[in-house]
């Protein structure tokens, strides 16, 4: 039986503090790895940094300290993000540890041993700030004097002695794994570039460096550090210990079901790695999915523009369930995404507060005053009763269809839409009326409401943690209740269970300045 579910981020570069975009891509696949988790699978959930290369030794020398400390200065601050977004990863993996250097030396030497790696000597393009090597064709000579990268970052000449990897004999075998494994990369548009790319001919990779020693050596040739893609890339391998021991701990996590990264990086992901993997000999991943990037109100976030938002910030600001929520929800996952404050304030209000929290704060409250504070007694169900509980019921099936293709926000959406639904079917049913008129009617209507919000809340799980248990206390849900499995008829609320007294759980969001108008 095969119930493991292993799920990774990129690994950063911690050359600076954790942005936006860093955080975007932890919360997106945090939500996926507890979406598998609720749903009973055996998940393994990676994030870390990427310490090694060129890009690092060059920051750390402009701040004028060690590399080392550079990288466990903000690989802590990586870290810590994670605590801050309430992350569930069960690893957090640095490049520069021992084990990883042990993995990455003997994926070398396998590769070695069938006879992918030779030495020669390399000319080209690299740019420092992608840590890639470019074709002449791909860059561009700009009136400013600088050739520039397809990125848009600066590209240098480089020649030294170097370790090649035979990545031309991988074009026949890549474009068949694509062929194959139909849903090896998404979304599609990703895959159709990758496949262009792959299909415009592959050349020899230059896998090492002698000009800068900031890496892990190569076996037997100490002079040369390894390519630190080469190096990044096996992190994920590194951490399952596959390499070592087949029959180790974690291995049975190995290969990844998914890794989840931006779309600047698909073609190592997608061609590099792949290939790596088959020369060495080893399972390859079973998907790669590449989201978009975050622009600040449709602008590309930078240092220079002066508009990189600190992802402490904002959580400080709005909450984290609800920063959580806005990206998930507003943003496309696979397309680039826009976020401002009032989107974020637009969205908190009208789904959470007038939403979710309304419907929770509305029912919940009437059971208090008017059903001793217990779960009511629900008498029979009428065909609007009946409507309601099927939508609820059948939410599941949306969410894990739309979650295996990584489609968060169409999850997202299928839960917000049995909150409107049920908004709806409360108006229409006014148990408020029903109190002076039906009071066995008006204890249904409330059963139900009640019930509805249950399977809201543990659906959110994922996507806000800490607000939907919050909403599940309310409710008195057990805590070995809290899983996908007691979603519909397995896990309805029980008539005569006491309820805590309800407390608002999605205050309205008010702006600063209007709140002192
Ligand atoms: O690329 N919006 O590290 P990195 C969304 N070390 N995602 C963004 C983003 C934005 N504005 N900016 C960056 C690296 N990202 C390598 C990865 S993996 C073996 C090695 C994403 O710190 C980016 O696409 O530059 C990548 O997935 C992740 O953040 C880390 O980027």
């Amino acid at each position: 039986m095969n119930d493991t579910y292993y799920i990774t981020t990129a690994i950063a570069y911690p050359n600076g503090k954790p942005h936006i975009g860093h955080a975007y891509e932890l919360l997106a696949t945090d939500a996926m790895a507890r979406f598998q988790r609720l749903d009973g699978k055996d998940v393994f959930f990676l994030t870390g940094t990427d310490e090694h290369g060129q890009k690092m030794q060059q920051t750390a020398r402009a701040e004028g300290i060690a590399v080392e400390d550079l990288a466990k200065r903000n690989s802590d601050e990586f870290r810590e993000m994670g605590r801050l977004l309430n992350s569930s990863n069960d690893d957090f993996i640095r490049t520069t540890e021992p084990r990883h250097h042990q993995t990455v030396q003997e994926v070398w030497r396998r590769m070695a041993a069938n006879g992918d790696i030779y030495k020669d000597s390399y000319a080209g393009w690299y740019s420092v700030r992608d840590e890639a090597y470019y074709q002449e064709e791909e860059t561009e000579l700009r009136a400013d004097g600088v050739r520039y990268g397809p990125q848009g970052t600066p590209v240098e000449w480089v020649e030294e002695e170097s370790y090649f990897f035979r990545l031309s004999a991988y074009e026949d075998k890549l474009l068949k794994l694509y062929e194959d494994q139909a849903d090896f990369i998404g979304p599609n548009e990703r895959r159709n570039e990758v496949i262009s790319f792959v299909k415009s001919g592959l050349k020899d990779l230059s896998i090492s460096r002698t000009t800068f020693d900031w890496g892990i050596k190569v076996p037997d040739d100490p002079k040369h550090v390894m390519y630190v893609w080469v190096d990044a890339l096996t992190n994920y391998i590194t951490a399952t210990g596959y390499v070592e021991d087949q029959n180790g701990p974690r291995a049975k996590y190995w290969p990844a079901d998914v890794h989840i990264i931006g779309k600047d990086i698909i073609r190592f992901h997608a061609v590099y790695w792949p290939a790596f993997l088959m020369s060495a000999g080893l399972p390859l991943p079973k998907r790669v999915f590449a989201h978009g990037f975050l622009l600040n109100k449709g602008e590309k976030m930078s240092k220079s523009l002066g508009n990189v938002v600190d992802p402490v910030n904002l959580v400080n600001h709005f909450g984290l369930d609800q920063v959580r929520y806005f990206f998930l929800r507003e943003v496309s996952f696979g397309h680039d995404g826009s976020y401002s404050e009032e989107g974020i304030a637009t969205r908190i209000n009208a789904d959470l507060a007038n939403g979710i929290g309304n419907l929770a704060s509305r029912s919940l409250s009437m059971i208090n005053k008017n059903c001793e504070g217990r779960v009511p007694t629900p008498g029979p169900l009428t065909a609007e009763d009946e409507a309601i509980l099927k939508i609820a019921d059948e939410a599941i099936d949306i969410c894990r269809e739309e979650m295996s293709k990584q489609q968060i926000h169409k999850a997202v959406a299928a839960i917000i839409n049995i909150v409107n639904e049920a908004d709806r079917y409360f108006a229409a049913q006014a148990p408020w009326v029903l109190k002076k008129t039906d009071e066995a009617r008006m204890g249904t209507v409330l059963y139900v409401t009640a019930e509805v919000v249950r399977q809201i809340a543990t659906l959110f799980l994922p996507i806000m943690p800490a607000s939907s248990a919050k909403i599940l206390d309310l409710v008195a849900v057990a805590e070995e209740d809290r899983v996908f499995a007691k979603l519909g008829a397995a896990g309805r609320l029980k008539a005569g269970t006491e309820l805590p007294a309800p407390s608002p759980v999605y205050p309205r969001y008010v702006a600063p300045d209007a709140a002192k108008a």
